[in-house]
């Protein structure tokens, strides 16, 4: 494919929330073209997320993939949270008026996303390099970046920064102008993938004093799982055997015994942090997803609040090109802010809540089984805790 000189919007970064733009402002008659670092083949060998939203689902869904999603998505009701051997139920469903979130993993999100943009013919360039971009305060910025092999320029009305946390969008920002805000945790999760039946239907998050784990999954025959490790841990140092001891060693007996072990067919350590960079505007450019924000995976956020981010600036920007009404995406960075911050609230939240942390001390001990009483005894406590997980309102 010969690729464009101009468009309208040109999105760096084909992850979830670059590929979910490209296509709803397609559906919205506006032009762009995704330009990706990386080949398809290894965007969707990235395992990540599993756990969608309702306003996520909604939003997949009203963009024309919500088809496999409907299908082969396990919408649950709820989540088990295990402590001191015991586990406490957290009825989302009951909790919210109804609200559930869906599992569906991103993989499978990314590779729909992939093929409603073919369908549609909405240019995806995969192994785009030395990716810049320019003039982005004046009304004609403009991309430069290498592709099979040549220098290309691409010119555009406004810049989509969706290259995730290691990207150049972010990077393009001069520093006095951006606003860091940042904290890391002193561990990792690692996690496995393997074809075994899950240990149950629902998720598990443990807290134990060997550290975190989660029970996940992605389908009935996959399933997902993640302990708590130190941050200079090697997958190397982790035999599968390893795993699955240390991971039963943190679950509570009544589940243990459901567990089916296997090989594992991934395994990999991600660090933890939470961070967010203010403005997520500079000129025409607009960050959305991991390229403003991160949150730790505890709360199951990041994915979708690359989601509502893509859902502020879609909307932001079918308004410039509608209606000619430049005010939603004046505000867009104020707007998605507001979402931002208190999902970085809810995920700094759920990891202190369920991780061993080095420096805790024992006043710090008592206070996290303060905070496990609390939530077991009072319905206020889960229902605070389950309108966070569902999502926020948009
Ligand atoms: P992505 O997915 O990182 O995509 C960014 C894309 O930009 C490309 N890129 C560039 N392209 C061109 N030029 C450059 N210079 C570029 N630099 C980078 C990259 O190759 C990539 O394809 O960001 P996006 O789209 O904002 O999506 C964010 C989500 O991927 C992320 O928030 C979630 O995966 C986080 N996350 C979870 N989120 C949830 O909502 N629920 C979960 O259950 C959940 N679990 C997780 C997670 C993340 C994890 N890890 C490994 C970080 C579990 C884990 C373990
Ligand atoms: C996952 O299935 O990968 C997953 C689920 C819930 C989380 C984090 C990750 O909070």
């Amino acid at each position: 494919m010969k690729p464009p000189a101009r468009t309208g919007v040109a999105i760096v970064g084909g992850g979830p929330a670059g590929l979910l733009l490209a296509l709803i402002l397609h559906r919205a008659g506006i032009e762009s073209v995704v330009i990706e670092r990386r080949s398809r083949d290894y965007v969707l060998s990235r395992i990540r997320a599993g756990v969608l939203e309702q306003g996520t689902v909604d939003m997949l869904r009203a963009a024309g993939v919500g088809g496999r999603l409907g299908r082969e998505g396990l919408v649950h009701d709820g989540f088990d949270i295990a402590w001191r051997g015991e586990t406490l139920h957290i009825d989302l469903r009951g909790l919210t008026g109804g609200k559930t979130v869906t599992v569906y993993g991103q993989t499978e999100v990314t590779h729909d996303l992939y093929d409603a943009l073919d369908e549609a013919g909405v240019p995806v360039l995969h192994e785009a390099e030395d990716v810049a971009l320019h003039d982005l305060t004046t009304d004609a910025p403009f991309l430069s970046y290498r592709f099979e092999g040549e220098a290309r320029r691409l010119d555009c009305d406004y810049v989509a920064g969706c290259d995730g946390f290691h990207g150049i969008a972010r990077q393009s920002i001069p520093e006095d102008v951006l606003k860091v805000f940042e904290r890391v945790y002193p561990f990792g999760w690692l996690g496995i993938l393997s074809r075994t039946p899950p240990i149950q239907e629902e998720l598990v998050y443990a807290n134990h004093e060997r550290g975190f784990a989660l029970c996940s999954l992605r389908n009935p025959m996959l399933s997902r799982y993640y302990v708590q490790c130190p941050l200079d841990d090697r997958v190397e140092d982790w035999s599968d055997a390893r795993f699955w001891d240390e991971l039963t060693r943190r679950l509570p007996a009544r589940l243990t015994g459901t567990l089916v072990t296997g090989a594992s067919i991934e395994k990999s350590i991600a660090p933890l942090r939470s961070f967010v960079a203010e403005p997520m505007q500079y000129g025409r450019l607009f960050l959305a997803g991991d390229a403003a924000h991160i949150v730790p995976p505890t709360g199951a956020k990041g994915l979708n609040l690359a989601a509502s981010d893509v859902h502020y600036l879609s909307e932001a920007l079918i308004a410039v090109y509608r209606d000619k009404d430049d005010g939603p995406l004046d505000r867009y960075s104020e707007t998605a802010l507001h979402r931002v911050w208190k999902a970085e609230r809810f995920s700094w939240w759920m990891t202190s809540m369920l991780h061993r942390f080095p420096d805790t001390g024992p006043f710090g001990q008592r206070i996290q089984e303060a905070e496990f009483d609390y939530l077991a005894g009072s319905k206020a406590a889960q229902t605070s805790l389950a309108e966070n997980y569902v999502g926020l309102p948009y």
